[in-house]
C-alpha cells in the first residue's frame, strides 16, 4: 500500500462523479468517458485520494447552465432523441452528427461535468482550495448555442464566470492539441479574461481550423478585449524541451503583464505523443511540467481535463498531474502499482514510457527554432498592449 502524506496547509480538491464515466459516444467515436475510470483507478492505486478533499459532483442546475448557454439550445439538448443509426448529418445546433452524437443520458452527462467545474471554481472562490481538479471537464469547443468537437456544454466558460464573481482577472491556459476556440470566443470582448491556447495549426486541415498567431482579439479600436487572446500555432512532432520552453516563456510573460488573480489550466491529454488524434511528441513529463509551473506561481488554480484519445496515456498524465497538484510527485514509484485496476492496459507498466515505447518511431519534428523564436517575439510585442 502507498501512503501519501498530505502536505500541511496546502489544499487540493478533486471533483468527480462515477456516473459520468458510464456514458458512451458510440463505438467508432474517439471520446471515451471510460478513460476517466482508468485515470481514477491509477490515482487511487497510488493512494492520492487520501491527500485531497474528494467530492462527488452534482448536476449543474438549469440556471447555472443559462449563465452561458441559450435557453433554446438547452431545451433542445435536454429533449434531443438518439438519432437513426446511420444518420451522419448534424441537425440543429450541430447536434446529432458524428462529432457530437446524441446518446443515452446526454443531458445528464453534460450537467454532471459542468457541475463539477462550477463546484471546483467555487472552492477556489471561497478559499477552501488552493488547487481544484475536474478531469471530466475541459470541453473547450462548446458555444453559447452550438455543440462542437465532442463538446456540448462549455464547463470552462461556466467555471470562469464563477471565478469572475470574486476575481478581477482570470488567465485561461489551454494545452489541448486543439485550439480552445469556445473559451476564446466567450471572452473575446473583455479584458478581465486572457485566453492562451497552444495547439496544432494547419489552417482548415486540422480541427477546428482557427487559432493562428495573429488572432489576438477584436480589431475594433477601444474594444477592451483587444490583444487579450493569445494563440501559439504549432506543427507536428513538437518535443518536451520545445513545448516546456514555449510554455514557461509565454505563460511567464502573460502573468507578468496581466497579473491574473486566478488561473484555469485545461490539460487536454491529446497533446501527448501517441494520441489517436494528436500529432505532438510531448511526454507525460513535459505535460506535467506545465502543471508544475502553474502551481509554482501560487495563484488559485483550476485544473480541468479535455481531449485525450489514447486512454492509457490520458490516465498516466492526469495521475501524474494530480500528484504534482498534491506535491507528492517525487514520492511516486514510476512502476505502476500491482493492484491498479486494468493494469494490463498500461503496457510497459510505467508512468513514464519512453518515446520509443509509445511510438516505435517518433514523429518527425516540424517545429524549427526560428519559427518558435518568431512566435515568442510576436507574442511579446502583443503583450506590450496589455496592462493589469
Ligand atoms: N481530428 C479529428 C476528428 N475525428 C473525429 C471523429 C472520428 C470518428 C468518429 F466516429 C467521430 C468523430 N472528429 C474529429 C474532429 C473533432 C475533434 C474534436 C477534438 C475535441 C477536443 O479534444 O479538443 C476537446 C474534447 N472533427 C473534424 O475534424 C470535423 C469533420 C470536420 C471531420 C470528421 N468527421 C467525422 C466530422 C467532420
Ligand atoms: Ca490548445
Ligand atoms: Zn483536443
Amino acid at each position: 500500500e502507498n501512503n501519501i502524506v498530505r502536505p500541511k496547509g496546502y489544499k487540493v480538491s478533486w471533483h468527480s462523479n462515477p456516473e459520468i464515466e458510464k456514458h458512451h459516444f458510440g463505438h467508432a467515436h474517439p471520446m471515451k468517458p471510460w478513460r476517466l475510470t482508468l485515470a481514477k483507478g491509477l490515482i487511487m492505486s497510488y493512494g492520492m485520494h487520501t491527500a485531497m478533499d474528494t467530492y462527488v459532483s452534482r448536476l449543474a442546475t438549469r440556471e447555472e447552465l443559462e449563465d452561458f448557454h441559450s435557453e433554446d439550445y438547452l431545451d433542445y439538448l435536454k429533449t434531443a432523441m438518439v438519432a437513426m443509426p446511420d444518420d451522419e448529418t448534424p441537425k440543429d445546433y450541430n447536434l446529432g452528427g458524428s462529432d457530437c452524437p446524441i446518446f443515452e443520458g446526454l443531458f445528464n452527462y453534460c450537467s454532471m461535468y459542468a457541475g463539477a467545474s462550477i463546484d471546483a471554481a467555487r472552492k477556489l472562490c471561497n478559499n477552501e482550495s488552493d488547487i481544484a481538479i475536474n478531469w471530466s471537464g475541459g470541453l473547450h469547443h462548446a458555444k453559447k448555442a452550438e455543440a462542437s468537437g465532442f463538446c456540448y456544454v462549455n464547463d470552462i466558460v461556466l467555471a470562469i464566470l464563477q471565478l469572475l464573481r470574486k476575481h478581477p482577472r482570470v488567465l485561461y491556459i489551454d494545452i489541448d492539441v486543439h485550439h480552445g476556440d469556445g473559451v476564446e470566443e466567450a471572452f473575446w470582448s473583455t479584458d478581465r479574461v486572457m485566453t492562451l491556447s497552444m495547439h496544432k495549426y494547419d489552417g482548415l486541415n486540422f480541427f477546428p481550423g482557427t487559432g493562428d498567431l495573429d488572432r489576438t482579439g477584436p480589431d475594433s479600436e477601444g474594444n477592451p478585449g483587444a490583444h487579450h487572446a493569445i494563440n501559439v500555432p504549432l506543427s507536428d512532432g513538437i518535443n518536451d524541451e520545445q513545448y516546456v520552453w514555449l510554455f514557461k516563456t509565454i505563460v511567464g510573460r502573460c502573468v507578468d503583464k496581466f497579473q491574473p488573480t486566478a488561473i484555469v489550466l485545461q490539460c487536454g491529454a491529446d497533446s501527448l505523443a501517441g494520441d489517436r488524434l494528436g500529432r505532438f511528441n510531448v511526454q507525460v513529463q513535459g505535460h506535467g511540467t506545465c502543471v508544475a509551473y502553474c502551481k509554482s506561481l501560487n495563484i488559485p488554480l483550476l485544473l480541468v481535463g479535455g481531449g485525450g484519445y489514447t486512454p492509457r496515456n490520458v490516465a498516466r498524465a492526469w495521475a501524474h498531474e494530480t500528484s504534482i497538484a498534491i506535491g507528492c510527485d517525487a514520492d511516486l514509484d514510476p512502476l505502476i502499482p500491482e493492484h491498479t485496476p486494468y493494469r494490463e492496459h498500461f503496457r510497459h507498466n510505467t508512468l513514464f514510457p519512453t518515446l520509443e515505447q509509445i511510438l516505435g518511431e517518433p514523429r518527425v519534428n516540424r517545429n524549427t527554432k526560428k519559427k518558435l523564436d518568431e512566435i515568442v517575439s510576436t507574442i511579446t510585442e502583443q503583450l506590450r498592449f496589455v496592462n493589469a
